[in-house]
């Protein structure tokens, strides 16, 4: 009791301390939760518009988190489905059971970890080389694609070999629904999108 009651008054005062701090930082905290709150109320009114349960919509917002934790560019959730990396460089809309999510915004390079353009969906912007696991987008998933850039503008698909190995190209507008049908399926790493 000893050893423990003289180790806890200098703990307690460090606490008092900290309990000061924390009380100082508190009105700014609460206007961050209060930020936090309303976009997460916004988010499940979106799910809720397409027809999720609160609770599909909560496991949703789960695998938003834990995408966006996997993301290694500085990025920022935009949607219920949707995260955004914040030079805009690149799209990451996570897959919505029930909801499809073919589509492809024009001067934009998209790719989807299954066939048909369905699952886990990365659409970039910028005419430079993306490494794929970069964007929560694992290597050696690519399956199926959309290159919806301006007419004639060439993509280029990369798998890594100790080095960047040149694998196909795709010129705009052009699609494709799986790579299972080609030599590259769930191979691809880097994408130099134009
Ligand atoms: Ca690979």
């Amino acid at each position: 009791m000893k050893f423990r009651s003289r180790i806890t008054k200098p703990v307690s005062a460090v606490l008092c301390v900290m309990a000061l701090a924390v009380g100082a930082g508190t009105a700014a905290a609460a206007a961050t939760d209060r930020t936090a709150q309303s976009a997460e109320s916004k988010y499940a009114a979106q799910a809720k518009a397409v027809g999720l349960s609160s609770r599909q919509a909560a496991q949703l917002q789960d695998r938003v988190d834990a995408q966006l934790a996997d993301i290694k560019v500085p990025a920022e959730q935009v949607a219920y489905n949707e995260i955004r990396a914040k030079d805009g460089s690149a799209i990451i809309t996570v897959s919505v059971p029930g909801v499809a999510n073919t589509s492809c915004t024009y001067e934009y390079l998209c790719l989807w970890t299954g066939p048909n353009w369905t699952d886990s969906k990365v659409s970039f912007y910028q005419c430079r080389d993306y490494d794929l696991n970069d964007y929560s987008f694992n290597n050696d998933t690519l399956t199926s694609y959309k290159n919806n850039q301006t007419t004639g503008t060439v993509a280029r698909f990369y798998n890594w070999e100790g080095r960047k190995v040149y694998k196909f190209g795709s010129t705009a507008y052009h699609t494709e629904d799986s790579l299972s049908n080609t030599p590259w399926d769930n191979m691809i790493d880097i994408v130099d999108v134009c």
